[in-house]
């Protein structure tokens, strides 16, 4: 169950899956900081609205799922426990387990040496069924034939079940073992595993069958009974064989969980972060689907959309007056495009319930600023976004004589999260969308991130902008003759 006030605060995130994710109290990602400001958008209801769509399709991009989570390692920096149930992992002697930040939020690097490994106490009552779930990166020098285990729960003797990369198929697998490791199950994928790719692995024993989960998708199932206790501990980055570790993982492992039962194949695809990925997308070329679900279902929650659809979209969602006859009448569109909203803002034409807002500093949450590319991209009208925050003055890079630069917080729908993950300014900065540096990664569609706009120091209004705090002085900034820019409040 999710409350409304704590996913408006970001107190009912947890963990982080795909993305950075929030974090609660001491445990706040550096990223995340400065968008889980407490925001309480006053009188701009279209923000509320807004702001309830983007926290679900946070909630979703984290893979929240909390029934029958019994250990929760966000792995940010921390072995912390984020079930509640406290079961904190330690790392082994020695340098061979580190924290490090190849994605958002954070993980833990191993690098396959005997002290290359966290545990913790059994978290898993293992004659039951059970769910173990992980994000697993192999390093780019990983040997392919070694077996590399990610998650494993043990007696003195041998693990119970392994979640682990077996180079004897060279792919991911799912196995369990009989007490006295005369028996081994396995679940194999079909398709090859790849070095320094990030993966979400599930493992699932549901009393009569082990199925593996790859990305969010069954990868393979076998019929076992086997069902024994494990008391020796849980681990992450090895196995046990003989009483003796084996199998140390080389690579990044991320955001490990056990659930108390077995999840469904739609249960995997939420924790997986595919759902997220169907749910928020940048969509052009279709109608957009926005669709405010319910509290108890993140999956629920669906936006695709393109920049401009979105606006109008929860425009037309959270006001009576938002009609296709409104828009019709004073954009000559039902769903205008970037481009219309911002002729239309500096034309005053966009009608009763548009003001225009000439000057940044006038800017105020939910105020509407829209580009308009002037025709110099193929796919864009321009961009339109919603303003969450002016986060003040902005210098040190790509400023201009006579401009000053402001960081304003938006919320928008786009496929290029704003900014170079981890890149100077980016930490204080940031995207909700934002995964990291691969390309193809990072989540699209509806998100929080911060976009560089400029005044004239002569007359306060918008004189360029840039699309985000990483965005090029000489080629990535535009001037308002190139590019219009128009900002309007809604009322
Ligand atoms: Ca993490």
């Amino acid at each position: 169950m999710v409350s409304r006030r704590g996913l408006l605060s970001g107190a009912a995130l947890v963990g982080v899956g795909a993305m950075a994710s929030v974090a609660q109290e001491s445990e706040v990602a550096v990223a995340d900081v400065a968008l889980d400001t407490p925001f309480t958008p006053v009188g701009t209801p279209h923000l509320a609205q807004a702001e309830q769509l983007v926290g679900y399709q946070r909630l979703l991009a984290a893979g929240y799922l909390v029934n029958g989570l019994v250990g929760h390692w966000p792995l940010d920096g921390s072995g912390a426990d984020r079930s509640g149930r406290e079961h904190p992992v330690t790392l082994g002697s020695g340098s061979g387990a580190t924290w490090s930040a190849l994605r958002a939020g954070g993980e833990l690097s191993l690098d396959g040496t005997s002290g290359a490994y966290a545990a913790t106490d059994s978290v898993l009552d293992t004659t039951l069924p059970f769910t173990v779930s992980a994000w697993v990166r192999l390093a780019s020098d990983a040997d392919p034939a070694t077996m590399y285990t990610a998650v494993s729960q043990d007696s003195p003797t041998t693990s119970r079940f392994l979640l682990q990369y077996d180079n004897t198929v060279a792919t991911w697998a799912f196995k369990v073992r009989s007490e006295d490791q005369a028996t081994k199950v396995s679940a194999v994928a079909t398709s090859p595993a790849g070095l320094g790719i990030w993966t979400h692995l599930t493992g699932v024993w549901d009393g009569t069958q082990i199925r593996l989960y790859v990305d969010g998708l069954p990868a393979g199932s076998t019929a076992t009974a086997l069902s024994w206790a494990a008391p020796a501990g849980l681990s992450i980055g090895r196995a046990r064989f003989d009483g003796a570790p084996v199998n140390r993982f080389k690579g990044a492992i991320d955001d490990v969980r056990a659930y108390a039962r077995a999840l469904s194949a739609d249960e995997i695809a939420v924790v997986s972060g595919r759902t997220a990925r169907q749910n928020n997308v940048y969509q052009s070329g279709s109608p957009a689907t926005l669709t405010w679900g319910t509290p108890d279902d993140p999956a629920s929650w669906v936006a695709r959309a393109r920049c401009a659809s979105f606006v109008t979209g929860v425009l037309k969602h959270t006001y009576g007056w938002a009609t296709d006859d409104y828009f019709l009448q004073y954009f000559q569109e039902k769903v205008p495009e970037a481009a219309d909203y911002c002729a239309a803002f500096l034309n005053g034409t966009a009608g009763p319930r548009f003001q225009r807002v000439r000057k940044v500093t006038d800017l105020q949450p939910g105020d509407i600023i829209a580009v308009d590319y002037n025709g110099s991209d193929p796919d864009n009208t321009g961009h339109i976004v919603m303003v969450r925050e002016v986060k003040g003055v902005f210098s040190g890079t790509a400023d201009f004589t006579g401009e000053t630069q402001y960081a304003v917080e938006i919320i928008d729908c786009t496929s290029d999260p704003h900014g170079v993950y981890a890149l100077t300014n980016y930490p204080k900065y940031p995207d909700t969308r934002m995964v990291g540096n691969v390309t193809g990664e990072n989540l699209q569609g509806v998100g929080i991130g911060h976009m560089m706009f400029y005044a004239s120091d002569t007359t306060g209004e918008f004189s360029r902008y840039r699309w985000s705090v990483n965005s090029s002085k000489s080629s990535g900034t535009y001037d308002v003759t190139a590019r219009p820019v128009a900002a309007a409040r809604v009322g």
